[in-house]
């Protein structure tokens, strides 16, 4: 892998694809579930302009129990094979032997939305690829997360956790300057903290590592706006979250926000 610190790799701002090839993920559960169309869909958002797309093959939606390894494997990996190093990937896993055959079939990036508590050998397997990394912060797990999420002062306690998780990878040999930061948009969060969330970005800046944010169809955008269709809503969010400091922006209708983001660009 060239050795370019993460903020070089994707400069601000940059955006990733999301590739969900599950039969239920909350926004795209089952569309990308054969592996010829989830690589097609994944070229295609390369050539609208993404910098990197997510392939994922265990759902994290409220409520989901967790994928086995041998079926997360099973749908991830004929993905990747299809992809043949060409596409830039990112793996969304929490399990060391999906990053270590992910990174093997020419992955780049890992993203843990665990940060390396699931599995922390996923972070000796990420040192000895020296491959970028996401940490994302969440409190409780999927099955459990949205019943009644508290935090006393939500922007410093999940940069406080984050920080912690830096310091947890860099001790297994991450390098500093491959780990971006992620304060978990909807995982164990109401409407209200995912918004104090952007509101109070800086607190997250402050650890001096870029960050990516994932806002892209949740479900808290569902309680501002009328209606089923989220795309205009996941824009305008991606949009704030870039003028507040956010460096990459995890989306699903890539070519509305490559074009949103670049206006933004233009006029910050
Ligand atoms: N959100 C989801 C999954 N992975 N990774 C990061 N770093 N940040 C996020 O906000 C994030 C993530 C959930 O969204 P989606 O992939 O659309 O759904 P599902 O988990 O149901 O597959």
């Amino acid at each position: 892998m060239a050795d370019v610190p993460i903020e070089a790799r994707f400069p601000r701002p940059s955006v990733m694809g999301v590739i969900n090839v599950t039969p239920d993920s909350f926004s795209d559960g089952g569309v990308h579930f054969d592996p010829d169309i989830a690589a097609e869909a994944a070229r295609r958002m390369v050539d609208e302009g993404a910098a990197i797309v997510d392939v994922g093959g265990e759902s994290t939606r409220p409520g989901s129990a967790g994928t086995p390894l041998d079926e997360e494997l099973r749908r991830v990996v004929p993905v990747l094979e299809r992809l043949g190093g060409d596409v830039p990937v990112s793996i969304d896993t929490a399990k060391a032997e999906v990053g270590r055959r992910a990174l093997a079939l020419g992955a780049e990036l890992v993203n843990d939305v665990t940060a390396f508590r699931a599995d922390p050998e996923l972070a000796d397997v990420c040192a000895e690829h020296d491959a970028y990394v996401c940490l994302m912060h969440m409190q409780g797990e999927p099955r459990t997360m949205q019943d009644d999420p508290r935090y006393d002062d939500v922007a410093s306690e999940v940069s406080s956790f984050l920080e912690d998780r830096m310091r947890f990878a860099i001790e297994r040999g991450v390098r500093e300057d491959r780990i971006c930061l992620d304060p978990g948009i909807g995982f164990g969060k109401t409407l209200e903290h995912n918004l104090e969330l952007i509101r109070r970005l800086d607190v997250l800046l402050a650890l001096g590592r870029p960050v990516l944010i994932g806002f892209s169809r949740k479900s808290s955008l569902r309680k501002l706006v009328d209606g089923d269709d989220l795309s205009s809503a996941s824009v305008a969010a991606a949009v704030a979250a870039f003028e507040r400091g956010a460096t990459i922006l995890r989306v699903h209708d890539v070519k509305a926000h490559v074009d949103a983001l670049t206006v933004a660009r233009a006029l910050s």
